[in-house]
């Protein structure tokens, strides 16, 4: 495959020795075509600007966008301008003359001694390949104070587009709150590896996290201090930083999905409204990992007016297509309260203007075909699955033991569970989307997503040492066709991003099964 080529950068001479990595065969998520030419280069100067397409507000920002990923380590000005033509050489974005082939998400780059031009058809585009030229440039892009060094990027030409359209990583902030700063961080990171979707897990038994007007004492109660495992992890977010969140989601490609988790996953709520419990009786908090043992209850009208005031206060502040409503572990109610629940709970994602997802214990209640139910198991089976998928329902995969990035790496990881098994780099990266479960067809797959659970996650070190580098393995599932999956291949690209990560300020896990330099 084109991507495992020689990345043709044998002319470049950095100024000061770098060890740095560049080249078409250093991309992750792996490119659909890339094909290098040794005899082009490009060097990123001090008179280098970056071209928007005029008339173009999502290209120009998506120019600014890069100019401030540049910006640091170069000490460059590089000036972000909309002009129609130019002599001197710049990096080039324009949207609508790229391949057909390259969809509504994917990019064209070409790499010549006269400049970079990223193509693409929409905004998402051209941000895919932003990502793709900072990685072709060397690892030194990374750092935060000027590099003495020369700027070059190997010359050639990428077509690139995605295998899925869905591609997430979901954050527990119920567990362990993690504050706006450290959703942003975790949002810069996983839209480098062309990540689009974060699914924040914003309720549960441990705390609730997200400011609900109707219901107010959720968050100054049920979120407030001493909430969370080992009462550690208190804290919620504002609508208002809720909304700045979405804010920085969006300039960085990547679409918020909130989840309330429902009707199980719900002491938080049920201990700070007495009138919520079939008794009328609020259980203490809980700050233990246990799960399965609450319900909202099924027979009170007031639980229906509850889950309604939230969808509609959580649709109002979501611009995303998707409301998730949890669904799993509903080990508390009997499956026939379960479907009442759902039954009355399903339509009012819809009213609110938003497409349902769940986890896959929803597809036992036949829901809409619009609605997503996310696989978690740890088999590769599961027959209300496979017959929501043959109903017309796609699928979000999510497997338990490949794409759960609480999972320990192996038995001397400190953080983490294991319930779903130890899983090293090569097991979330060895395993196929389009065929994982049985009797669901590729056609039926939306795409992947990595959940991060944080029981035992306190900082944002913790976060990131669980997703790194497992996130890029579950990212290149998501993006990469299934003829550039090599996991040779992949362990040596993932050890030119360690230099990245560390330039960066990125924890992550020194896997011993990859070449780290
Ligand atoms: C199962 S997976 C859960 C979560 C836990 C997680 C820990 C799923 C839908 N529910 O409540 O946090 O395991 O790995």
């Amino acid at each position: 495959p084109a991507v495992g080529m020689s990345a043709g950068t044998a002319a470049a001479e950095p100024a000061v020795p770098s060890g740095g990595q560049h080249g078409f065969d250093k991309v992750i998520p792996a490119p659909v075509e890339a094909e290098p030419d040794p005899k082009e280069k490009f060097w990123l100067s001090p008179f280098t600007f970056i071209r928007t397409q005029p008339g173009s507000a999502e290209a120009k920002q998506v120019g600014k966008y890069l100019a401030e990923q540049l910006r640091p380590a170069t000490g460059y000005p590089l000036p972000v301008v909309s002009t129609r033509h130019s002599f001197l050489p710049n990096i080039s974005l324009s949207l609508g003359k790229a391949d057909e082939r390259v969809g509504e998400q994917g990019y064209q780059l070409d790499v010549t001694r006269k400049g970079v031009r990223i193509r693409a058809n929409t905004g998402d585009g051209l941000f895919a390949g932003v990502q793709t030229l900072r990685q072709l440039l060397p690892a030194q892009i990374e750092a935060n104070e000027p590099q003495r060094r020369i700027w070059t990027v190997p010359g050639g030409s990428i077509l690139d587009y995605p295998r899925f359209g869905y591609r997430g990583a979901m954050l527990d902030l119920a567990r362990h709150f993690h504050d706006v700063d450290e959703v942003k961080a975790y949002i810069d990171e996983i839209a480098a590896y062309k990540v689009n979707y974060l699914h924040l897990h914003l309720t549960d038994d441990q705390g609730w996290r997200i400011q609900i007007d109707s219901w107010p004492e959720l968050t100054t109660v049920g979120g407030g201090p001493g909430t969370g495992v080992d009462g550690e992890g208190g804290g919620y977010l504002t609508k208002a930083e809720y909304a700045e969140l979405n804010r920085y989601a969006a300039a960085r490609h990547v679409t918020i999905v909130p989840e309330i988790d429902m009707p199980g996953h719900t002491n938080a709520a049920l201990s700070t409204y007495a009138e919520l419990n079939c008794d009328g009786v609020a259980p203490p908090p809980r700050t233990d990992i246990e799960v399965g043992y609450s319900s909202l209850c099924i027979d009170k009208e007031i639980t229906y007016e509850f889950v309604e005031d939230v969808i509609r206060e959580v649709a109002a502040m979501t611009p995303g297509p998707y409301l998730h409503i949890g669904g799993d572990e509903a080990h508390a109610t009997t499956d026939e309260e379960y479907r009442t629940f759902m039954d009355r709970v399903l339509p009012m994602v819809g009213k609110y203007g938003k497409r349902i997802s769940g986890w896959d214990e929803i597809a036992q209640v036949d829901p809409p075909t619009s609605a997503v139910p996310q696989f978690w198991d740890t088999d590769g089976e599961d027959a209300d699955v496979a017959e929501a998928a043959a109903r017309g329902n796609k699928i979000l995969l999510s497997p338990a033991t490949k794409a759960y990035l609480d999972m320990k790496y192996d038995e001397n990881t400190e953080l983490g569970l294991s319930w779903a098994g130890f899983t090293e780099v090569d097991d979330a990266y060895d395993w196929d989307p389009g065929t994982h479960i049985k009797d669901v067809p590729e056609s039926a797959v939306l795409g992947v997503e990595a959940p991060l659970w944080s029981e035992t996650l306190r900082t944002l070190d913790d976060i990131e040492f669980m997703a790194f580098p497992r996130l890029p393995a579950i990212a290149e599932n998501g993006w990469s066709p299934r003829a550039t999956h090599d996991w040779e291949s992949f362990r040596e690209r993932l050890a030119a991003h360690g230099p990245r990560w560390e330039l960066r300020g990125v924890n992550f896990y020194r896997s011993p099964l990859v070449p780290w330099k």
